[in-house]
Order: structure tokens, then sequence, then C-alpha cells
């Protein structure tokens, strides 16, 4: 019995220094300290042993096993420090490529896409803007002619917040439901001419579907100058979108109503998966509207502090996603908030 205490001692003294790291110090104490650990086995044995024996042994069992115990703990400490000043004297270089051959990730089609849109007009001279997501009734309705109980309202289906904030009196808040809750702001903001952009976020409460999300980005232009008219619509919706799809592109804009602008009209591009013949992308029509847009009613001017005597402006507000979905050849809008990296990493 001594013996074999003297032999776990030596064995485990060695053993214990060996180890460098936690985990292989908690086996050594779960092989002596465990249910069925050397250590804890001894003892089951002090029956054989007679008393004389019991007293000799029994405290020299005890020193070993405490020792063994302290030496654990110290050495668990003594890892953790080695750990610890390894971590702070080692230098990373963040910029090394990985040595491995791992699957290289590439920016999301929509933010491809609105780099691409946002270099085109800023070369004709249009500035980035940005308005808030949360906005008042206000911005995203009332001063762009849709008051309350408007029928107009119905077209977008609105997310409104419950929250109330006494010192607000300007309606309630929402969550924007188009980029146009800007042009007042962006005209009361710069005056006069003035040439904007604002592509970003809004939501709404959508019935999903291959074209229609709840978030969704869409791309405002606002042009106010002194002799902007519907021919610099036409040929600023042509000018885009045969940059982005192509000079083959047929692009059409047929009257469309929104009360913030008169007249208003539907930007269409061509629909590339039917080449215009008709499918369920462009539900049947041939056509999938890109884009709605417009002269700036006279009362909008107005309300952005601007003479509509003297200036006339248009604005637009594209859907980036379904832009990418002609471009990318994408058949379902839904794809692109998916994080399928298959779907978005076969994109060219
Ligand atoms: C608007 O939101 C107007 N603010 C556009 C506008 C701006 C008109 C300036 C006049 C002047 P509309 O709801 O039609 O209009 O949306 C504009 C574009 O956003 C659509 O043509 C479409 O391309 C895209 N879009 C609209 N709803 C969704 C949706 N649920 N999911 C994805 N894209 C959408």
């Amino acid at each position: 019995m001594e013996n074999k205490i003297l032999e776990i001692h030596s064995k485990y003294l060695e053993k214990i220094k060996q180890a460098n790291s936690l985990a292989l110090l908690d086996e050594i104490f779960l092989s002596l300290f465990g249910k069925n650990g050397e250590i804890t086995l001894i003892p089951k044995d002090f029956g054989k042993l007679t008393k004389d024996e019991v007293v000799r042994i029994s405290p020299q069992f005890n020193q070993i096993k405490v020792e063994l115990e302290q030496l654990i703990e110290q050495r668990r400490e003594e890892v953790r420090e080695e750990k610890y000043s390894k971590l702070t004297s080692d230098t990373i270089d963040i910029t090394k490529e990985a040595q491995i051959d791992l699957p290289k990730g590439q920016i999301h089609p929509i933010t491809q896409l609105e780099h691409e849109v946002v270099e085109l007009f800023s070369k004709i001279g249009f500035q980035q803007y940005q308005a808030p997501h949360i906005d008042t009734d206000n911005y995203n309705f009332e001063l762009l002619n849709i008051p309350a109980g408007h029928p107009a309202r119905d077209l977008w289906d609105t997310l409104y917040l419950e929250e109330k904030f006494d010192n607000l009196d300007e309606g309630k808040l929402l969550l924007r439901t188009h980029t146009s809750n800007a042009q007042v702001r962006l005209m009361r903001e710069a005056g006069a001419p003035v040439r904007m952009m604002i592509i970003d976020r809004c939501f709404r409460y959508e019935n999903l579907d291959a074209r229609h999300e709840h978030t969704l980005e869409q791309f405002e232009l606002v042009y106010v100058d002194k002799t902007v008219n519907m021919a610099n619509l036409q040929y600023l919706s042509e000018y885009f979108l045969k940059a982005i799809f192509g000079k083959e592109t047929r692009v059409r804009l047929r009257p469309k109503y929104y009360p913030f602008v008169e007249p208003g009209a539907g930007v269409d591009g061509e629909c590339l998966f039917c080449k215009g013949k008709g499918c369920k992308i462009c539900g049947g029509t041939g056509w999938l509207e890109l884009a709605g847009a417009g002269m700036i009613h006279p009362q909008v001017l107005r309300n952005g502090g601007i003479n509509p005597n003297e200036y006339t402006g248009i604005a637009w507000g594209f859907g980036p996603e379904r832009m990418a979905m002609l471009k990318y050849e994408i058949s379902d809008i839904r794809v692109f908030k998916s994080g399928d990296l298959k779907a978005l990493g076969g994109i060219k």
C-alpha cells in the first residue's frame, strides 16, 4: 500500500509538471480524484491494513493527496498566466491573407447595384441625402398632398408606431413607406435649384410574393430647377435604365396617379424573363414596374418653401430590388434578404 501511494505520487508529480493545458489538468484531476480515481480508491483498502499500518500510512496518504490537489491548482494558475501573456505579447497581422483556400465572399447584389446607381447620378450633379426611417405622418403623407382619410393612403400599407410623444405636433410616427418622405425635408434644407438622391430602406405591411417585400429599398431622385419638365423625366429615365440594363433595353412611361406629382408616371422596364411576352414574374404584362415618377406638384414645392411660379421639379422613386431581379435574373425578390448564399453567391 505504501509503495502504491509513493508510486502514484511520483507518477503524477511528473504528469502535472508536464501538463500544458487546462483540459489536460482537468483530465489528471479526474484520474486522481474522480469517482474511480487512483487517490479516491486508496482508502477503500484501508480495511485490509492493521491498526498500526493505518496510523502510519494515513497521515502520509493525506499529505500526498493535499499536495497533489494543490499542485494541480498551482499548475492551472501557471497555464492561465502563460496563455494570457502569450495573448498580450503576440502581434497579429490582420492584413495577412488566410493560408487556407476559403471561398471568397462578394458584395451583396443590391449593394453592387446601389454603388452603380450612385456613381451614375453623381456624375450628373446629384448629391446623396438621408431622411429618417421612422418618420412622422406629416413628411410621409400630409406634406405630399395625402391628408388623413385620402383614398391614396391605401396605396401604402403603413406600419404605425404605438409610441406617442407629447411634444410632437407633426402627427403619428410611422415606418416610412417610401423615400419620398425626404422630398419636402430636402427642399426646406437645400432650397432651389436642387439635385438630390436618396437610396435607402422603406417598410410596408405588404402581402409578400415574388415581387413584393415588406422591407424594401427605394432610390429617390429629386430635381428642381427653372425649366425642368416631362422631357427631362423621360430622358433621365432612359439614361438610367439603359446604363443599368444595356442600350437595347426598352423603357416606357405610362400615366400613373400619385397625389404628390402632376402629371404622374409609372416607369416600366421590359421584362427580361419573358422578353416582353408576359410571364408569372411580370404578372403577364411583359413589363415590370421599376419606378413611380412625375412632375412635383406645385403644392409640394410650396410645402418645401419653393415658389412653383419660379421653379418646377421632377421626382422618381425606383425599386432597386425590382431592378436587381431583372439585372441578375432572379425570379423571386425574397431571395435578396434570405441569406441564401447559394443564390446570392451565384451572381456574376
Ligand atoms: C412610391 O413609393 C412613390 N413614392 C414613388 C414616387 C416617387 C412617385 C416620386 C412619384 C414621385 P410605389 O409605391 O409605386 O411609389 O413604389 C415605387 C417603386 O418601388 C415601385 O415601382 C417598385 O419598383 C418598388 N416597390 C414598391 N413596392 C414594393 C415592394 N413591396 N417590394 C419591392 N419593391 C417595391
